[in-house]
């Protein structure tokens, strides 16, 4: 009689809640990226973004609460504020960005999320301000064409209940565009995954995105 009691209050307890869901996500980013699911860091790209062409794709399995929010940090490397790279070398450039990520249920590998259009994207940093600075013999961040703009990174923009609705929806990118590179191959995307940026793969370098995993 007690054992049937106690199976009786489990029932109860447990009705109504969400069960968290089993997520594998793939990621592919120029050059680096963080992500968070509902608030909590689940991953960080493992390749330094100070590593040269630092381009490899991530896979990892983490355990949510549906609906899940998404919030990735990416940023395109940049040897300093002027958002140049290779700077003072024939190679001086101001470099490109690019993220795709697609999020399958770990149990059945239905793909239940993917990166397209609907994803929202802030860009904390922009430079330079002017593409002229890529040809600057000694560009200066801040002075003249190499001029930067920084974005304060809100508060709990990580976590589901920041409002986005303010942040512009990401703009998506052609493979060619991107020109997606070490890793990205080696990841089987499904069709709806698309690569995303801000309007400006270049001069837009770091940028806050956040997407959902519907229940
Ligand atoms: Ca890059
Ligand atoms: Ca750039």
């Amino acid at each position: 009689m007690r054992a049937l009691i106690t199976t009786a209050l489990i029932v109860t307890a447990t009705a109504g809640l969400t069960e968290p869901k089993s997520i594998t996500a793939d990621i592919w980013a120029d050059n680096w990226f963080a992500m968070y699911a509902n608030g909590d860091l689940i991953i960080e790209d493992s390749i330094p973004i100070t590593t040269e062409r630092s381009f490899n794709a991530e896979t990892t399995t983490f355990t949510a609460e549906l609906p899940i929010t998404i919030a990735f940090e990416v940023r395109d490397f940049k040897a300093n504020d002027t958002g140049l790279e290779y700077i003072g070398t024939s190679r001086q450039q101001m470099g490109d960005g690019g993220l795709i990520a697609q999020f399958l249920d770990a149990t059945t590998g239905e793909t239940v999320a993917v990166t397209n259009t609907d994803v929202r994207c802030l860009v904390i940093h922009r430079a330079p301000i002017d593409r002229a600075c890529e040809n600057e013999s000694s560009p200066i961040a801040g002075v003249g064409p190499c001029g930067f703009v920084v974005t304060e990174t809100p508060t709990n923009w990580t976590t589901p209940n920041f409002d986005d609705r303010k942040w512009p929806n990401a703009v998506r990118h052609s493979e060619w565009a991107v020109g997606p590179k070490d890793g990205y191959d080696t990841i089987s995307w499904n069709w709806d995954a698309k690569l995303i940026w801000s309007d400006d793969l270049v001069q837009d370098n770091t940028l806050l995105c956040r997407m959902t995993i519907e229940d």
